[in-house]
Parts: C-alpha cells; sequence; structure tokens
C-alpha cells in the first residue's frame, strides 16, 4: 500500500503528505466523523499546492477551478486504493469540512509551518496550499503511520499582523477576518464596505499571504487543474452570463451569484445589498 500510495499520489502531482493515527490529530469536528459513520483510526493528509498567479481584485485561491473538485478527485483515488489493498476499510475524504484542524495535522507531519498568520507554510509552495485528508478505520501501522513532529512556528516577522486590515490576527476580533465578510450573505455593515474597498477584494483576502517573507520566490504549482480557465479579475458582466454549470466549478460560487455581484458592486461602489 504503501509504494501504490506513493506512485498515485506522485501521479497527481502530490509531493507532500503523510499518515498520522486519528488519535495524534487535534479533532474540530466531532459531529462530522459521527456522521460518517467510521470508527476513524487513521489519517492521510496531503498538500495540494494551487499558486500560479494573484487576482486582481479577488483572492488567488478562487481565480482557479474551485478546489473542492480536486481534493474530492485525488481523495477518491486514495480511497480506491485502501479498499484494494483491504477490502473491508471504510475511509472518507475531507478537505475543509474535516473533522481535524488540518494545518495542525499538517504541521504535526512535518510539512510545513505554522505562521502567525495562522496558515501551514510549506518550505517549496509557501502558503499556497491547500490541505486534503483521508480519514480510515484502517489501523495505523498498517499504513505505516509517523509518530507526530512537536508543529513548528514561521519565523515570526510580524508583517502580517501589520497587512491584516481587520487586526483579527493580532487579537481584534471586532470586524472578524475580511475573507469571512467577502463570504457573508444578506447585508454589510458600513464598516465591512469600507474596508472591503480599501483592500479592494470581491472575495477572500490574501493581504496576511502576500507580504509574507516564506512567499516569496515560491514555486507555481504544478497541478494542471488549477491552470485551466483561469479568471484573473472578477467582472458583473461575466459573473451574470455564467450559466450554472460553470458558476458552480468556481470556489466563489457557494454563497450564489448574488452575493458576488453584490461584492463587485461594493467595489464599483454601487449598491451593497443583493437585491434580487
Ligand atoms: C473555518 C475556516 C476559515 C474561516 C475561519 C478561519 C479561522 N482562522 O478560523 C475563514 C472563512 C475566515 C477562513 C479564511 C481563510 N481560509 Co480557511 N478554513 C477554515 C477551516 C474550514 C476550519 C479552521 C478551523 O476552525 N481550525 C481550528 C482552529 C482551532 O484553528 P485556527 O485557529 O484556525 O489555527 C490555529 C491552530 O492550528 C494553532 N496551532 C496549532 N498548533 C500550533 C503550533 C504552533 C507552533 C503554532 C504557532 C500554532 C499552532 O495555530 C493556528 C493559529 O492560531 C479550515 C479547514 C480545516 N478543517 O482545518 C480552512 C483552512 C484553514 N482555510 C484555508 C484557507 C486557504 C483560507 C484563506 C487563505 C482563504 C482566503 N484567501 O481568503 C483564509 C485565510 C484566513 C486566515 N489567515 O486564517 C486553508 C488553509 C491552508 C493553509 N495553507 O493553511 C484550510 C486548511 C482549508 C484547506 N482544506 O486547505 N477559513
Ligand atoms: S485573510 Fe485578511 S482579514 Fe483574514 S487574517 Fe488574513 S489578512 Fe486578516
Ligand atoms: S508574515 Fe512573518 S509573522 Fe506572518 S506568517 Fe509570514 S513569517 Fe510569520
Amino acid at each position: 500500500m504503501k509504494n501504490a500510495l506513493e506512485a498515485y499520489l506522485k501521479e497527481q502531482k502530490i509531493e507532500y503528505y503523510g499518515v498520522l493515527s486519528y488519535s495524534d490529530c487535534r479533532e474540530i469536528g466531532k459531529e462530522i466523523i459521527e456522521r460518517s459513520g467510521i470508527v476513524p483510526r487513521s489519517v492521510i493528509l496531503y498538500l495540494v499546492p494551487y499558486y500560479v498567479g494573484d487576482g486582481e481584485n479577488f483572492s488567488s485561491y478562487a481565480t482557479s477551478y474551485d478546489y473542492h473538485i480536486i481534493l474530492r478527485e485525488i481523495g477518491e483515488g486514495i480511497i480506491s486504493l485502501l479498499k484494494r489493498y483491504f477490502p473491508d476499510s471504510h475511509s472518507v475524504a475531507y478537505g475543509d469540512h474535516s473533522p481535524i484542524d488540518e494545518k495542525y495535522a499538517a504541521a504535526s507531519l512535518g510539512l510545513g509551518v505554522i505562521g502567525l498568520n495562522k496558515l501551514l507554510i510549506n518550505e517549496k509552495y509557501g502558503s499556497y496550499v491547500f490541505i486534503g485528508d483521508v480519514v480510515t478505520d484502517v489501523d495505523p501501522e498498517k499504513l505505516c503511520a509517523q509518530g507526530p513532529v512537536l508543529p513548528r512556528g514561521c519565523v515570526g516577522c510580524g508583517k502580517c499582523l501589520d497587512a491584516c486590515p481587520t487586526g483579527i490576527l493580532s487579537g481584534d476580533e471586532s470586524l472578524g477576518c475580511l475573507s469571512a465578510i467577502t463570504q457573508r450573505k444578506g447585508e454589510l455593515t458600513d464598516a465591512e464596505i469600507a474596508l472591503m474597498r480599501s483592500v479592494g477584494t470581491a472575495w477572500g483576502c490574501d493581504e496576511c499571504q502576500r507580504c509574507c517573507p516564506h512567499n516569496k520566490k515560491i514555486a507555481v504549482t504544478g497541478i494542471e487543474f488549477f491552470h485551466r480557465e483561469r479568471i484573473t479579475r472578477l467582472e458583473r458582466d461575466a459573473v451574470e452570463e455564467m450559466d450554472r454549470s460553470a458558476f458552480i466549478k468556481r470556489a466563489f460560487s457557494w454563497r450564489g451569484k448574488k452575493t458576488v455581484l453584490r461584492n463587485i458592486d461594493i467595489l464599483e461602489g454601487g449598491a451593497a445589498c443583493e437585491g434580487e
């Protein structure tokens, strides 16, 4: 299984991965694992580098197709391998809505350090990596699980604390994270609108990544998925014209078109509510 996993991930252009015992992970979604119906024993975790370039008026992660699609594909490939080698096994693939703190698990595998920007930072791809994981009931020993290492922190220069437009990284929780604000449905407050305009983002926020010295000279992803049909600027007409199948392939689609259009209008100085 070890060699087959290595070969499969190499084929997918995944260079950083590892196996941990579930008990070495920090569980943040007990209900998620309960819903899955499996007895979690091991986690196969992998980094998916995504950087191709910045977005002009939105976050770089959303310029490519929705990363959940590729995380699901890779996760399902791993599950097929597990079924081949352990026919009675039960496994579930996650990426984002995972029952574990994915950054902590990745750092415990030594795949990167945890930055003061709260992100996992890899030596080759910086913080521009998504984290995917497969939780399985296969015994960790059978998967040659590693013992966890003590998670390490970044160089601690503090640039992200200064760059964060809301101050949340320095402990000011009054506005929250701008990324979350742009992903919220409904009407935004005047302060939230002013913030979006000052940063110039219609979706997500990269301020604590762009300034980070660990992200200088990072490698562009070799995964073809992220290079396909990129959108580098969010424009009202283009978003409006997208049919349902084109729209749902995008990472900015999950709160619906009205939310994205509201955000574009905010940047262009127009209406700040979703309207009809
Ligand atoms: C909810 C969520 C959000 C929310 C809230 C974020 C938050 N910080 O809680 C919102 C919408 C704001 C958000 C925004 C973003 N997110 Co998000 N998010 C998540 C999600 C689903 C859960 C996070 C969570 O609740 N973790 C649990 C809490 C306890 O951890 P935490 O406070 O975030 O992290 C602390 C601990 O890990 C702790 N820690 C533990 N051990 C150690 C050891 C040391 C030495 C140190 C120093 C610290 C430390 O340090 C961290 C910082 O305090 C994860 C996926 C997952 N299941 O993990 C993705 C995830 C964290 N998000 C991701 C991304 C890409 C983003 C954005 C960059 C997107 C964007 N460009 O707009 C921003 C970045 C914001 C930021 N700087 O954190 C990626 C991060 C990949 C990476 N390289 O780290 C993840 C892992 C999704 C994925 N599957 O790839 N996100
Ligand atoms: S994503 Fe933006 S608002 Fe959120 S922590 Fe980073 S810099 Fe601050
Ligand atoms: S900007 Fe500095 S403090 Fe912030 S994550 Fe990067 S190295 Fe760490």
